[in-house]
């Protein structure tokens, strides 16, 4: 089945700014924001909880699982701290959240993250691994590394995946 509107992923460190960034989007576009939280929380698709990180052990066959049928459709801004598990064939945009460590940290402090999950995404963030797993699962034409440090920024984004949403479909006219 062709979809008739694009999947984009929007990635990166927790606190870049990606539930924010798609909830924008999501009211400008009438895409769909899919919070991989939430379906990992609603459909029961991890193996319970780890205390130390203090988030949900994925189950990822059980995830994809959930996710395919709205996947198929389309349609969805789909926002989740990773992105390898995600079949290429599901994706027409990765964008790749980066949020320099200084405020970073003062987000997740804010979040009153414990302090080994703090350090341990301050360094992923550091040492790019969101986008770096980006670059090595999908195409390179299709990953887009976008700066989120402000309000400024974040509009800006909008506007260019709106842009790009637009262009899509412009684009891709049959399946509409
Ligand atoms: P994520 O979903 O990546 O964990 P979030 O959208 O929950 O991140 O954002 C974390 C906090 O940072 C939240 O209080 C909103 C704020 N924030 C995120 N991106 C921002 C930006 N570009 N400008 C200003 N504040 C931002």
């Amino acid at each position: 089945m062709q979809r008739s509107e694009p999947n984009i992923v929007v990635t990166g460190t927790p606190g870049v700014g990606k539930t924010t960034h798609c909830e924008v989007l999501a009211e400008r576009t009438g895409l769909r924001h899919l919070s991989v939280n939430q379906v990992v929380k609603d459909k029961g698709a991890h193996e319970g909880w780890d205390d130390e990180f203090q988030s949900w052990v994925v189950d990822e066959d059980k995830l994809l699982d959930a996710m395919e049928d709205d996947a198929q459709k389309g349609g969805c801004i789909i926002d989740w701290h990773a992105c390898d598990l995600f079949p290429e064939r599901w994706v027409d945009l990765v964008v790749v959240l980066r949020t320099d460590s200084t405020v970073l940290y003062d987000r997740l402090k804010a979040r009153k993250y414990p302090e080994a999950k703090l350090q341990e995404n301050l360094d992923s963030e550091i040492m790019e691994v969101l986008l770096q797993e980006a670059r090595d699962s999908y195409s390179e034409q299709i990953v887009v590394e976008l700066q989120s440090n402000d309000s400024d920024q974040m509009e800006s984004n909008v506007d260019r995946i709106e842009a790009w949403v637009t262009q899509w479909k412009k684009d891709n006219p049959d399946r509409q």
